[in-house]
């Protein structure tokens, strides 16, 4: 399988994440990428490619203009403000106030945020714009008659919206693969997340289509970030109506009660009848997460693989989350091992 990978993901190095009230070096951080890629390359996955550049027409296919126009000048307009950190928004449009952009920066961060653990720092935007790149060139793969492919994105993606960035994530990176897919003459596109949060921005993108089935498994939002989405009676509406399956599950899930939810998802994508699948892959279900609660084993990531291999859909991984940090390449490289014993 290709993976598509560019070194500078490294562009995203914030220094700041709030948590539990402190501000501590982040857990998404440049070394999951580094640790992947050496995985990909030491168990000879396949060859890595670097990724082409789509600019802003393939993000404006998901994300609002004045959203993606925010994330592009954030960073100098929090400067130009004599801001010394990194930006935070401190204020939110709660319910009944204005839903209104403000023309400030700080009224802006908190318009856009849909959580605030994700400074945005010097270097955010072009990484995600990079990520995003790598998202298309692995979903051009697809185009061109790839079984499977792997974007290792980061950031990753899966928690940004139409105009809503938080959670690690600013381009729907998933999100954007899977409009190019319909653009390039798929009919039919599953998502499918594995990554242990509730993939609200995939679904906040395409809650209102029938032509992407959105279908998530992750955490309670009851007692799990992003808290606000994610529950079982979210299930699409208008021609979207029953194309969004949420999973949630609670804490202290094992891989059997998990994969009794996946056989749920693959069944649904199934009968759905997808031309092809965008998985968004995070492993942050490892047992030895440090920010979730669910009791994946190692070798479970391969034995799930296989079981979204054993669908035969055209194919393409997107990184998502997956904190601990010394094990993501293991744990990854595994579903992707799974994935292709079955072809
Ligand atoms: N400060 C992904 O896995 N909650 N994002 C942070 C610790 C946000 C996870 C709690 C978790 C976001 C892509
Ligand atoms: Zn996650």
């Amino acid at each position: 399988m290709i993976t598509v990978y560019s070194p500078e993901h490294r562009l995203r190095d914030a220094r700041t994440e709030l948590h539990r009230g402190e501000l501590v070096k982040p857990f998404e951080c440049p070394e999951r990428a580094q640790y992947v890629i050496d995985r990909v390359r030491s168990e000879h996955l396949g060859q890595v490619i670097a990724p082409h550049t789509f600019g802003r027409a393939p993000l404006l296919r998901v994300h609002g203009a004045g959203y993606v126009e925010f994330l592009a000048s954030a960073w100098v307009e929090w400067l130009a403000t004599g801001a010394r950190c990194e930006a935070i928004p401190d204020c939110w449009p709660a319910r009944r106030m204005t839903q209104r952009v403000p023309v400030a920066i700080a009224g802006k961060l908190g318009y856009y945020a849909m959580a605030c653990e994700t400074s945005i720092s010097a270097g955010t935007w072009e990484a995600a714009c990079i990520s995003a790149d790598v998202a298309l060139t692995g979903a051009q793969q697809l185009s061109s008659g790839a079984r499977g492919a792997f974007a290792l994105c980061r950031p990753p993606g899966h928690h940004a919206g139409h105009d809503l960035y938080g959670g690690y994530c600013f381009l729907n990176n998933a999100a954007i693969a899977a409009q190019y897919l319909r653009d390039r003459g798929a009919v039919r596109v599953a998502i499918l997340d594995v990554d242990y949060h509730h993939g609200n921005g995939t679904q906040d993108i395409f809650y209102d289509r029938g032509d992407v089935l959105v279908a998530s498994l992750h955490g309670d939002p009851a007692t799990t970030f992003p808290y606000f989405s994610g529950y079982a009676d979210e299930t699409g509406s208008g021609t979207g109506a029953g194309f969004n399956m949420n999973l949630p599950l609670p804490g202290g899930t094992g891989f059997g009660k998990w994969t009794e939810a996946l056989q749920a998802a693959l069944g649904q994508i199934s009968s759905f009848g997808a031309d092809a699948l965008v998985v968004s892959l995070g492993v942050d279900t490892f047992v030895g997460d440090p920010i979730s609660a669910f009791t994946l084993g190692s070798p479970d990531f391969g034995t799930y693989g296989a079981l979204i291999g054993q669908l035969g859909l055209p194919t393409l991984f997107v990184m998502e989350g997956g904190y601990a940090v010394a094990e993501i390449g293991l744990n990854v490289v595994n579903v992707l091992c799974g994935f292709e014993g079955q072809t």
